[in-house]
Parts: C-alpha cells; structure tokens; sequence
C-alpha cells in the first residue's frame, strides 16, 4: 500500500507542481482575508478546475470556515483536501467482466495515449488472467496499426487489422468477431485520434460504435475516453463532445506524470458525472494504476 501511494506521489510531483504546490505557500500562518480568497481563486483556476467548479469548491470552503470558526489560512489546507475528495467518487469494480467477450472501446482526440493506453490496459488484464484481443481499428496512419502490432507481439496478443485507409467499422467488426471466435475474455478496440470538433470524423466514431453493436449484441460494453491530463479545460470540452457521440462509460486520464494541473478532474465529475477509471502515470506498460482518489488528492496537493 505505501508503494502504492508512493508511486501516485512520484508520478504526480510534475503535476503538483504545476498549480496545488503553490498552496501551501499561499496559505501560511496568517488571518484568511479577501486576499486569500482571491488568491484561492487564482490558484483553483490555474489548476484547470474550471470557474463553476472552483466557485463551488469556494463557496464549500467558506462555509466550512463559518461553521467551523476558522481563522487561520492555514487551516484551509486541510478543508480543501477533504473538499476536493468529496468531489472524486471512487471508481465502480469493471463488473462488464460478467460477459465475454467483454468488448471495450478507446476513444478520444489525436495523441491522446488512446494506444499506448490500450496496451496498458492489455497487460493488467493479462495479469488478471483473462484473455484478450487487440482491434487496431485506427486506419488512418499506417503507423499506428505497427505501434498496437509491436504491443500485441510484446504482450503476445493478436491484433486484427485492415489494409491502410480500409472502413475503421469494418475493422472493429472483424475484431468483435474474431474475439467470439476465439472465446476470448477481452476485445480492445483501439480507434483513431479524431478532433471533437470535427463533425465528419465524430460521425465516422458513431458508425464504429454502431457497427460493434451490430456484431455482438449488447458490445461495445464500454467506451472509455482517454484524455491527455496536460490539456487542462479542454479536456472538459473534449469530454463533452465524445459523449455526445457515443455512449461514453468511463475516462482515462493519460500523463498524470507529465505537468498536468490535474483540476478538470474534478470538473469532469461534476459537470459531466463521467468516473474516472484510470490513471495514466507514465509511458510503459506497467504505468497505468486504477483511479484512486485519495492518492490523487494527496498527491496534487503535495
Ligand atoms: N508521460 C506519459 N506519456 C504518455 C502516457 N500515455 C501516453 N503517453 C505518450 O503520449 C504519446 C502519444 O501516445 P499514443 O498512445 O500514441 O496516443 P494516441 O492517442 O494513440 O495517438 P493517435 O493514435 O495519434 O491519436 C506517446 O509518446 C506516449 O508514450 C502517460 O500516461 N504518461
Ligand atoms: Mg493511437
């Protein structure tokens, strides 16, 4: 347990950094103030909490203050924390296990981790004992059928691809498929970075979607949007948009470890009620731990 937590807070320092860090310098010794209210605010912002998040967050924390009397600024530190952790619902148990195969979805902008992700998410499941299949249903980039093909012969899982710029459904369809067939536990579908704003590309994502359904009732069983955790508010944006399109169950959030401020967190909780599932704290395959809350707050706030 303490390497656990240990490893959240190495893999978060980067991210600390970048924004919560700063509190503890902000709230020393003194009198809470207008100006510590301001401040807060600054920081709450700057950490990609966004401004309806963080007004409520505010607005909690001042209520807090008056019921309980406090005075110093530095007493807000520890009322954040429990704050900012009651904001974070822990992450459901992957009870989509119950079917087979389960057909899992990733999705989400260009670069996102999408790839590296499904590779992590194929080693912890190996790990678990299950069975599994890659789809590499990204047909854009002729590179990125070789970057899943390299994780599939590493992990020793087959990939089934098509020809370069073949229907990305067709290829997803072949993968449901083909994981029937085999009788395996776990069919991981691996889709190309799209832009959310792009309206023939989010078009192209619900046809993949519909076609999964099409080749097994019921599949895809879960689609989980992978966020790059550096793109701050945008995230936000990003999340909104994959919902809209598709059924979106859950969120990765990829590179924790590289500089994020780690705030839309929270906002995608509150605003979108999406859970986060995982977090991303590196590039090997190892590097993906469940969403842990508590180790999340902890760690941000340094
Ligand atoms: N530091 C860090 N890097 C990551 C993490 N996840 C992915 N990356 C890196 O981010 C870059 C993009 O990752 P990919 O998995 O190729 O992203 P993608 O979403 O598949 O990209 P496209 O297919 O082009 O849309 C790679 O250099 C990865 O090594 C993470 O959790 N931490
Ligand atoms: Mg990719």
């Amino acid at each position: 347990m303490a390497e656990f937590f240990s490893r959240w807070k190495t893999g978060l320092s980067r991210t600390s950094k970048a924004a919560f860090g700063r509190l503890a310098g902000l709230l020393g010794a003194t009198e809470i103030t207008s100006e510590t209210w301001d401040d807060l605010e600054a920081l709450l912002i700057q950490a990609d909490l966004g401004l309806e998040t963080t007004q409520a967050v505010l607005e909690a924390l001042k209520a807090a203050v008056k019921r309980d009397g406090l005075t110093r600024a530095s007493d807000l530190q520890s009322v954040l924390k429990l704050e900012l952790r009651s904001r974070l619902a822990s992450p459901p148990p992957a009870a989509f296990f119950a079917v087979k195969p389960a057909v899992i979805l990733l999705v989400g902008v260009n670069g996102s981790g999408k790839t590296t992700t499904a590779a992590k998410l194929g080693q912890r499941f190996l790990q678990a004992g299950k069975t599994i299949l890659f789809g590499a249903a990204d047909t854009f980039r002729a590179a990125a059928v070789d970057q899943l093909q390299v994780w599939g012969d590493r992990l020793k899982v087959e990939v089934i691809s098509g020809a370069p710029e073949s229907d990305p459904g067709a290829v997803a369809y072949s993968a449901v498929m083909a994981g029937v067939a085999r009788g395996v536990d776990i069919v991981l579908i691996d889709t190309a970075g799209r832009l959310h704003t792009r309206f023939n590309l989010m078009e192209e994502l619900k046809k993949v979607y519909r076609v999964v359904g099409k080749a097994l009732e019921g599949a895809p069983h879960a689609v989980w949007l992978v966020l790059d955790a550096t793109t701050g508010q945008n995230a936000l944006q990003q999340a909104r948009a994959f919902k809209e399109a598709v059924q979106v169950s859950g969120v990765i959030l990829a590179k924790l470890d590289s500089s994020a401020r780690g705030g839309m967190a929270f906002a995608i909780q509150r605003e979108l009620g999406l859970p986060i599932l995982f977090a991303g704290l590196g590039e090997k395959p190892e590097d993906l731990t469940p969403f842990d809350p508590d180790a999340f707050v902890d760690g941000i706030l340094g």
